[in-house]
């Protein structure tokens, strides 16, 4: 099997950033948008075609905002090797990559994903800690500034849905939205990796309201949702966040989505609950050419909108 079909320690990560961003210095650059509350670097993988453009659109794709949900950094990895592999070579690859920047955030909760490898299998939050509690970690996923701490997140440190002590109190979430608020012109789409369930989730999470361009979204995610069942014979849900997986607050997609970015999504991967958080890595090659094929569909029509 190759490197992408197993799963990677935070270390091996850090060193995969490194020497993908060598090995392609002219597609690639890093970016480092802030540091962990251990301290640990975040950086993002900024990939351009060779056509230069003024005014160039950007896509932006997390993953590993919960700790436990492996398939999501291996997807990004996933997504930065076929990309870098197959520019020039697939007609889909190159005219996403001439038309649009990607930037990648390959672990957006470095500390987490080390103590699900070191202690702890099923960790999801970070792992910050305060005087007031002595329960560690908040979810990054409730910590952005959208409806933040209402129905659907929790004002308990000890509990999996923290939301932290206010908005943007995490030192991952905040290097996010910073990083987003002053790229917001050019970044016109924005997707989220998750583990697990298979759905295509778009804004709202933090509220039962369809948003402006509801239909748009929809139609966006069905299209997906068509293509994975054709090629791969697996089913993806899809719809708005709260009627379709539950109301939560404080997620990154309504966040963004309020920034201005108007194509907002957050996939959750393989699989229904059979392996949940620990898929196989046998699993991993079909899991992430699904979303692959999710994610292109979505940035065709993204890219090209308004
Ligand atoms: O609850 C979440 O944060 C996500 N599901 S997960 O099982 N991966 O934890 C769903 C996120 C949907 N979007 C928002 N809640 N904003
Ligand atoms: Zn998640």
């Amino acid at each position: 099997t190759s490197y992408y079909e197993r799963y990677h320690s935070l270390g091996d990560i850090y060193y995969w950033i490194n020497k993908t961003a060598q090995e392609h210095s002219d597609m690639v650059k890093v970016i480092l948008i802030g540091s962990s509350y251990e301290k640990r670097p975040l950086y993002v993988l900024k990939l351009s075609g060779r056509q230069e453009r003024a005014e160039k659109r950007a896509m932006w794709i997390d993953c590993g905002i919960h700790a436990r949900e492996w398939i999501s950094p291996a997807f990004c990895l996933w997504f930065v090797q076929y990309s870098l592999n197959f520019y020039n070579q697939n007609n889909d690859i190159t005219e996403m990559l001439n038309s649009m920047d990607i930037y990648v955030l390959p672990v957006m909760n470095p500390d987490g994903y080390k103590y699900t490898w070191t202690t702890n299998r099923m960790w999801r939050k970070n792992r910050s800690s305060s005087k007031e509690s002595n329960c560690v970690g908040t979810d990054l996923n409730r910590n952005f500034d959208a409806n933040w701490c209402t129905k659907g997140a929790s004002n308990r440190p000890c509990d999996e849905i923290y939301c932290g002590q206010f908005p943007e109190s995490e030192p991952e979430a905040e290097a996010v939205a910073n990083f987003l608020r002053s790229h917001k012109n050019s970044v016109k789409l924005y997707l989220s990796i998750h583990s697990y369930g298979q759905m295509l989730l778009f804004p709202y999470s933090c509220s039962n309201e369809e948003v402006p361009n509801h239909a748009e979204l929809f139609e966006l995610a069905q299209e997906a949702a068509m293509k994975i069942r054709r090629h791969y014979r697996n089913n993806y849900k899809y719809g708005a966040s709260a009627k379709t997986i539950y109301l939560a607050p404080g997620g990154s997609d309504d966040w963004a989505y309020n920034l201005g970015i108007h194509y907002s999504f957050t996939f959750e991967l393989e699989d229904r609950g059979r392996y949940g958080f620990l898929l196989p890595p046998s699993f991993i090659s079909k899991a992430c050419n699904e979303a692959l094929l999710a994610v292109k569909s979505i940035a065709r029509r993204g890219a090209s909108n308004r």
